[in-house]
């Protein structure tokens, strides 16, 4: 049963206002799920009607090792020579990339991540975003997140913005949205003790709006963090955008991406996962606190694409891209695909009743696809069972 606490802010919702912080809290108690999915599938379909964004992207991790700490990762090593410890060469992770990429079908993106290695020097980052660029031109390069950016200004002893100077110049196109984890120190300082805190992260940020380069924001839930560090993430992350609005500034944060904690192999293991009600609950609530935020997106390898396919009618616009393969759920017990293919997810987006849009990192239109007519459905659906049929015949 819907409360009437929902209706209230049902009512601020269509009224346009914004919410607060305890609305945020309400919404995270409510007990009607399919209310609170509603609300946020109307703003989501205000502003973006029945489109449903994609991309064609590669990751790319070229390493592991990491001196950081965060009690929630799987993927990083602490020292060069674990026997599970990985540094590629700039050569190396062109030759990994060569072996995701088809060159008849480009990605638009690739997406690179890495550990905070010691042992680097700055101008292995520069070599590796101009040889991104002089091999693949159009692929955008969105490439480190905040805390990399940090612990390279902390660790080769530059600004932020001399860093932005020579990562641009050498090919950095936008920068991902992880990192984040949760902002609140109580939290923040449990489970990512040694990398920069909320405030670095989030003038991170800023430095990069500020120079036109666009953004993505994350936040990693489901762990020790309590409603009211959720809704705190969203509010700081909702000024930081209000900041970028009031100076004019182009490039802001285009997408908001809830990742669901994986406790397999890390330093909270004895914790469950995610269920897919927190999941949908999570999407929801930040499509209805972020009003100040484009694209919310239903990351599949985090949420898995059944959750994220759902999530399409759960506030959410995107559901990130092709991947091929990613080795920091990989390494925390994924239960997703390593990578979809175009097919499968234009089809995940088409049975949720939604128009599959290809975008780029930009969400500049590639390709919109059709939306499949309801006979069109019938017929594929046919054309199925009756292979299912011959498959089964043939056994
Ligand atoms: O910051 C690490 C998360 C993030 C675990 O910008 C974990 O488009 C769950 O930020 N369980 C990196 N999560 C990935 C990321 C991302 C993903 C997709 C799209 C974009 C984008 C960005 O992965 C980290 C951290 O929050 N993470 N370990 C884990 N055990």
């Amino acid at each position: 049963m819907k409360s009437a606490r929902f209706d209230e802010i049902a009512a601020k919702v269509r009224a346009g206002e914004r919410l607060s912080e305890d609305d945020g809290l309400a919404l995270f108690v409510e007990p009607d799920l399919l209310s609170l999915g509603a609300l946020a599938n109307e703003v989501r379909e205000q502003r973006h009607g029945d489109r449903a964004y994609f991309n064609r992207n590669v990751r790319l991790e070229v390493t592991n090792v990491c001196v950081a700490s965060c009690r929630f990762c799987s993927f990083a090593k602490l020292e060069e020579g674990h026997p599970d410890a990985v540094t590629m060469t700039v050569a190396q992770a062109l030759e990994n990339l060569r072996g995701k990429i088809d060159p008849a079908a480009l990605p638009t993106e690739v997406h690179v991540v890495n550990g905070l290695h010691a042992g680097l020097p700055f101008s292995y980052y520069e070599d590796l975003l101009s040889a991104l660029r002089a091999e693949w031109p159009t692929i955008h390069r969105k490439c480190f997140t905040a805390v990399e950016i940090v612990f390279f200004a902390q660790h080769y002893g530059m600004t932020v913005d001399a860093v932005f100077d020579r990562l641009i110049a050498a090919g950095l196109e936008s920068l991902p949205g992880g990192g984040a984890e949760i902002f609140h120190p109580d939290v923040r300082a449990r489970i990512a003790p040694d990398k920069a805190s909320a405030d670095e992260w989030l003038d991170v940020h800023r430095r990069a709006h500020a120079r036109g380069m666009f953004t993505n924001a994350t936040m990693l839930y489901g762990h020790i963090e309590t409603y009211a560090h959720r809704v705190d993430h969203l509010l700081r992350l909702r000024a930081l955008q209000d900041e970028a609005i009031a100076k004019n500034h182009p490039a802001r944060i285009q997408a908001f991406i809830p990742l669901a904690f994986h406790p397999d192999g890390n330093g909270m293991k004895q914790l469950p996962g995610t269920t897919g009600i927190d999941d949908l609950r999570t999407l929801a609530v930040s499509r209805l606190m972020l009003d100040n935020v484009d694209h919310l997106k239903a990351y599949w390898v985090s949420s898995t694409p059944k959750v994220a396919q759902i999530g399409l009618a759960f506030g959410a616009d995107d559901v990130d891209g092709t991947i091929v393969s990613e080795t920091i759920y990989g390494a925390a017990g994924k239960k997703a695909p390593e990578g979809l293919t175009v097919d499968d997810l234009t089809r995940l987006i088409r049975e949720a009743g939604r128009v599959p849009v290809e975008r780029d990192t930009l969400y500049r239109v590639v390709q919109e696809h059709p939306r499949a007519a309801p006979e069109a459905t019938v017929k594929l659906r046919d054309r199925r069972q009756g292979r299912h049929l011959q498959v089964l015949d043939e056994v």
